[in-house]
């Protein structure tokens, strides 16, 4: 997923372009917006944390773009591309490193594994939207 800061920073086809120059395939993207409740739902693991509240009101701030992307080993490709949830921590030349701005409004979301990534597949796709 595109997070509201980096859509509303113009930074969406920027970010694309490293996806598809990492190797990975796109398999379904929309541009869409959450409501408070698709954003409760997303990040419903982390209801007990000190931050929800923050994270729910800022993931529904703006439009964000979700995707399905393929590709050997991509899950844990993929947080490489993006570095560490603090940008502050990120690698250089990493997404997160270049685009982000804070720890909440770090510029994208990644799954954490291939049984997330297929919930969260699901949650923003149907199976004829997959190319
Ligand atoms: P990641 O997106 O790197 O997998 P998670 O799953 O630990 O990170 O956290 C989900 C989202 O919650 C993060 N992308 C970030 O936007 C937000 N988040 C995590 N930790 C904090 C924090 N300490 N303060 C504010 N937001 C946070």
């Amino acid at each position: 997923m595109i997070k509201p800061d980096a859509t509303g920073a113009g930074n969406t086809g920027k970010i694309i372009d490293r996806i598809i120059g990492a190797g990975f395939t796109i398999k379904a993207m929309k541009w869409t917006r959450l409501s408070m409740d698709d954003a409760a739902a997303f990040y419903a693991v982390h209801r007990e944390r000190p931050f929800f509240g923050e994270l729910t009101e800022y993931m529904t701030s703006a439009p964000i773009v979700a995707a399905i992307l393929e590709k050997e080993n991509a899950v844990a490709d993929f947080r490489t591309l993006i570095g560490a949830t603090n940008p502050a921590e990120a690698a250089p030349g990493t997404i997160r490193a270049d685009f982000a701005e804070s720890i909440s409004a770090n510029a994208v979301h990644g799954s954490d594994s291939d049984e997330n990534a297929a919930i969260e597949g699901s949650f923003f796709f149907g199976t004829r939207e997959l190319a």
